[in-house]
């Protein structure tokens, strides 16, 4: 059984095919595409709904399959992954600085991560961040921000700043890992550098 199908037999015995629309503007204080309900349309609900797509463990409650359907057509697919990366995210995964002028991602972004993490495991309250910006620097959508989010946003910024494409974007994957089983795994990056320099 596919993911869509399972969404749609959840959706069906939740609500009930024939309110479905109903309870959809009952139930969301959100607009669509929010999935993180931080009140922004960014890089980290496209995130969060590539890897919905792509790893089987990683679940949205059905308030955020909602919000995930931007197309609005009852299935979480691709479409809505693409649309809500091409169309609707005002900020990039990993632009902790929306502040800033720069629509890519700088060291400064890395910093930020490395920086939080630093404090919060020192037991120190770090505020440098707000909710939304501290969403996008969680770049492989676990949920904390930690060293892993910190080496990833510096892995894309080397190669950004070196002229390589993001094939992982490239791919329609949204979203960043570092374990080589995910189809997001940043490691994939510097392959292609390779085969670009010598071959
Ligand atoms: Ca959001
Ligand atoms: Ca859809
Ligand atoms: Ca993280």
């Amino acid at each position: 059984m596919t993911r869509n199908n399972i969404l749609s037999l959840l959706t069906a015995g939740a609500m009930g095919i024939t309110c479905f629309s109903m309870n959809i503007s009952a139930e969301s204080a959100y607009a669509a595409g929010d999935v993180d309900m931080d009140g922004v349309v960014t890089g980290h609900d496209t995130a969060m709904v590539s890897r919905y797509l792509q790893e089987e463990d990683y679940m949205l409650t059905e308030e955020q399959l909602v919000l995930a359907d931007v197309d609005a057509d009852g299935e979480v697919t691709q479409a809505d992954a693409d649309k809500l990366y091409n169309d609707m995210q005002v900020y990039d995964l990993g632009n902790a600085t929306t502040e800033d002028k720069f629509p890519f991602l700088t060291l400064t972004d890395a910093f930020c991560a490395i920086n939080y993490y630093a404090y919060t495991a020192a037991g120190i309250i770090c505020d440098e961040m707000n909710n939304v910006e501290m969403n996008l620097v969680d770049v492989n959508v676990d949920g904390k921000i930690d060293m892993t989010d910190g080496v990833i946003i510096a892995e894309v910024y080397t190669m950004t700043g070196a002229d390589f494409y993001n094939i992982i974007l490239e791919s329609g994957i949204y979203y960043y890992s570092i374990d080589v089983e995910s189809p997001a795994y940043v490691g994939n990056i510097y392959k292609y550098n390779k085969e670009v320099i010598w071959n």
